[in-house]
């Protein structure tokens, strides 16, 4: 289960997939991450995929959002019905946009997901949220979305709000996620959110962002590609390091 953070000054701290397999999600996810984003709208993870990705998530009961890669009804559904504990959905601009992507997450009368034989009957029921509903996030990344933050944080079903900086930079127009006008925008939209009563989250990527980032409930440290780059280039130069000290 991933909790409401209502005091804000606890991060629930996660790790992007894009590309990992099993293996190395049942590696990453026990690495003490609070959740794991799977990421289908970016990287090479696929909808087969997903039931042994979320298994491995499951091994170190951490749960796990699904990124889907658009709005279609059809895949926030099956991401669900292969044991997502929610789906983060790319690129919402309206509240009309919110309220679908709501009821794709939702069973009748309420919404329109389906029901049908799958994967989430059997599923760790604990890694879902109480009663087994599944988080239904939207993410603000325009300057669309940015604009009707507020109709779309306050659509029914609507969860949360996770800031995607990188593409909401680029609609801005600002020099990358650390320009000042795209702090303020992200600033914004997780106050409105938060103010709505609603989870917030983002994706960092970036230490100086993370900082900026400080009251989101949600925060994405970093991809696993970053990860593995970074923890590679750690060791080369602390091998480096070693191997001239030994040789003085
Ligand atoms: C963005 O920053 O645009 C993202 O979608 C991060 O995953
Ligand atoms: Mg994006």
């Amino acid at each position: 289960m991933i909790p409401a953070n209502t005091a804000h000054t606890n991060n629930r701290l996660g790790a992007w997939l894009t590309f990992l397999d099993a293996h190395g999600v049942e590696a990453l996810s026990g690495s003490g991450f609070d959740w794991i984003g799977i990421d289908l709208q970016h990287g090479t993870a696929t909808l087969d995929g997903l039931p042994g990705l979320l298994r491995a998530c499951e091994l170190n009961r951490t749960p796990a959002l699904v990124r889907t890669s658009g709005h279609s009804a059809a895949e926030i559904g099956r991401a669900l019905d292969a044991g997502a504990a929610g789906v983060v959905v790319p690129m919402v601009e309206s509240a009309a946009q919110a309220a679908a992507i709501a009821a794709a997450c939702t069973f009748p009368p309420e919404g329109v997901r389906s029901s049908g034989a799958s994967r989430s009957a059997i599923a760790a029921p604990s890694l879902l949220q109480p009663e087994g509903k599944v988080l239904c996030l939207a993410m603000i990344e325009s300057a669309a979305g940015l604009a009707n933050a507020g109709a779309i944080a306050q659509a029914d079903g609507i969860d949360g709000i996770f800031v995607g900086p990188y593409d909401l930079a680029l609609s801005l127009g600002a020099d990358g996620v650390t320009d000042p006008k795209t702090l303020d925008a992200i600033g914004h939209v997780l106050a409105v959110a938060r103010n709505h009563g609603k989870l917030t989250g983002a994706f960092s990527g970036s230490a100086e962002l993370s900082g900026a980032l400080r009251d989101a409930d949600l925060l994405a440290v970093d991809s696993d590609l970053a990860f593995l780059r970074s923890g590679a280039e750690a060791k080369l130069v602390a091998t480096r390091a070693a191997l001239s000290a030994a040789r003085e």
